[in-house]
């Protein structure tokens, strides 16, 4: 598959908004400031696609791209931004559940973890949520160009057994929105899930 192209459709802050045309989509999930903008418009081959990240406090949006006028990418809000109040985070919280929860048209998610840390609790939680929701996930390891290249295969087996035993985890794929390592095997996964 090559993604040709790609266009904003809509902002959703409830799941009432969400489309019900039951096209089938790829959900993007990771912490703020994890690289989701970067990769999804590296995956699409623009510069500029993924809106920038609301400002914290502000109301979360799931924002929807239609991709080769056959399918969404779903940027959902990035987790884990300290200074949010808390009332905000539950709300946060409660979206994302009910989204993950009842979309029968979600084909698979792109849990994003930073190469370079231990994934955080929140991560953890999400794929947590993700399994626990029967939801295929692949995890992309993003910055991974801000690895040494020697150090990339310990990571890679230590990010592997962390989450390779979770029933729903595919596959897990090293990222870089910089040099483009990863996307070619990102995009593969995401179209074998799309289809029929
Ligand atoms: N070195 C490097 N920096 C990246 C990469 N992806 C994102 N960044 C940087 O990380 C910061 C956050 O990226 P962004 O895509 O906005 O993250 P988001 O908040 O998860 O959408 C920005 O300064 C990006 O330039 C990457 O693959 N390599
Ligand atoms: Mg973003």
């Amino acid at each position: 598959m090559k993604i040709t192209s790609a266009e904003f459709i809509l902002g959703a802050s409830h799941v009432r908004q969400l489309p019900k045309d039951g096209v089938k989509e790829v959900a993007f999930l990771g912490r703020s400031n994890v690289g989701k903008s970067s990769l999804i418009n590296k995956l699409c081959g623009r510069k500029a696609l993924a809106r920038p990240s609301t400002e914290p406090g502000k109301t979360r949006e799931l924002n929807y791209y239609l991709i080769n006028k056959q399918f969404y990418f779903v940027d959902l809000p990035g987790y884990g931004y300290a200074k949010v109040p808390e009332q905000v985070k539950s709300s946060w919280g409660k979206l994302i559940e009910q989204y993950l929860k009842g979309r029968d048209q979600l084909s698979l998610v792109v849990q994003l973890v930073d190469a370079r840390h231990e994934p955080t609790e929140l991560d953890m939680m999400m794929v947590g949520w993700l399994d626990y929701y029967s939801i295929p996930f692949l995890v992309a390891l993003t910055k991974a160009d801000k690895l040494p290249t020697s150090k990339m295969p310990r990571y890679l087996e230590e990010a592997r057994r962390r989450f390779q035993h979770f029933e729903y985890c595919r596959t897990v794929i090293p990222f870089s929105s910089i040099t483009g390592v990863g996307k070619n095997e990102v995009i593969r996964v995401i179209a074998d899930h799309l289809e029929p």
